[in-house]
């Protein structure tokens, strides 16, 4: 029997993705900027057979179901039982609806020896979930307003995330659902495309000077901004519990004592370190010593592909 096992990284994003301007291709109103973690993954395993969808041992519910079908209608062909598991909690705030998607479309991609290309790709992933495009590359990961997605080298070869998981439950209100929110009632929306966009010069900036500082000090803004405008809407977004905001009061301590480290948040609770890897034991002590949460570690860098 054909079969075609794919897998993808999570993303992460340095520069976040929160709104289209265009809902039925998936255009985001700014262009967000990410790196892969090679440690925390989906994989997905496509079979011929009457269409089933079994995702982390139980078959999917109805809004997982849709995103899939919105790719699959693509490839003109629903024959096919998929299997997919995470290796990480899902929908916390983890980008598993990314991870998810980059790894179906390529596995699909091969299952159907389609042979589209990276941008073909990238548009079918975003249908399932905007930012699961930029799992696609390894490195930086862009995707732009236009829909491209390209890689950026990364001139670092020591960094690694810390993820403090406070939450594994599920969020309560969806990515897609809460940015539509934010584009609409946010009196503040457009000083976050123009905060955001500064930001990604800022970041490239710092990409190529090989600034790791500064990489992390953007990175953090631009997480602030997202929440900032998160909240700015109505009804209030709001994402970060007191234990959020505790770690995120932690690391900027840590900081001043002199253990460096940079904060990033996402749709749920949970809050990633951006850290270098001669700091990971001191940090993993740190941790440890002052929170009950169990910590995810992993290293940068992959792509989607199929095995
Ligand atoms: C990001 N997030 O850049 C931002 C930051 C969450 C916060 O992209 O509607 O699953 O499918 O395009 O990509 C999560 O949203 O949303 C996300 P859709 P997606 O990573």
């Amino acid at each position: 029997m054909k079969r075609v096992i794919s897998q993808s990284p999570v993303n992460i994003a340095l520069i976040k993705y929160w709104g289209k301007k265009d809902e039925e291709k998936v255009l985001p109103y700014t262009t967000s900027l990410s790196l892969t973690l090679t440690d925390l993954y989906t994989e997905t395993t496509i079979e011929e057979g009457p269409f089933s969808f079994i995702l982390n041992g139980k078959p999917a519910n109805e809004e997982e179901l849709k995103r899939i079908k919105d790719v699959l209608v693509h490839f003109k062909h629903d024959q096919v039982s998929i299997t997919s598991t995470n290796n990480f909690p899902t929908a916390a705030g983890l980008a598993s609806s990314a991870s998810g998607l980059a790894a179906l479309t390529v596995g699909l991609n091969t299952f159907f020896d389609a042979q589209l290309s990276l941008q073909e790709l990238a548009y079918l992933t975003r249908l399932g979930s905007g930012s699961a495009c930029r799992s696609l590359v390894d490195d930086f990961g862009v995707w732009d307003t236009r829909g491209y997605v390209k890689q950026i080298a990364n001139p670092f070869d020591d960094l690694m995330m810390m993820i403090v998981t406070i939450s594994k439950e599920k969020k309560t209100i969806s990515s897609r659902d809460a940015m539509k929110i934010t584009v609409e009632t946010s009196p503040i929306y457009q000083d976050w495309i123009d905060a955001s966009f500064a930001d990604l010069d800022a970041m490239y900036t710092a990409i190529e000077q090989k600034n790791f500082k500064r990489v992390g000090e953007v990175m953090e803004m631009n997480s602030q901004r997202l929440h900032e405008v998160m909240k700015s809407s109505q009804p209030s977004i709001v994402y970060q519990t007191e234990d959020s905001i505790a770690v995120l009061k932690h690391v900027q301590q840590a900081r001043l004592e002199g253990l460096e480290g940079y904060a990033t948040m996402d749709a749920g609770s949970n809050v990633k370190i951006l850290i270098q890897k001669h700091n990971l034991d001191a940090w993993k002590k740190r941790l440890e010593k002052s929170f009950p949460f169990p910590v995810m570690i992993s290293r940068i860098g992959g792509h989607a592909h199929a095995k």
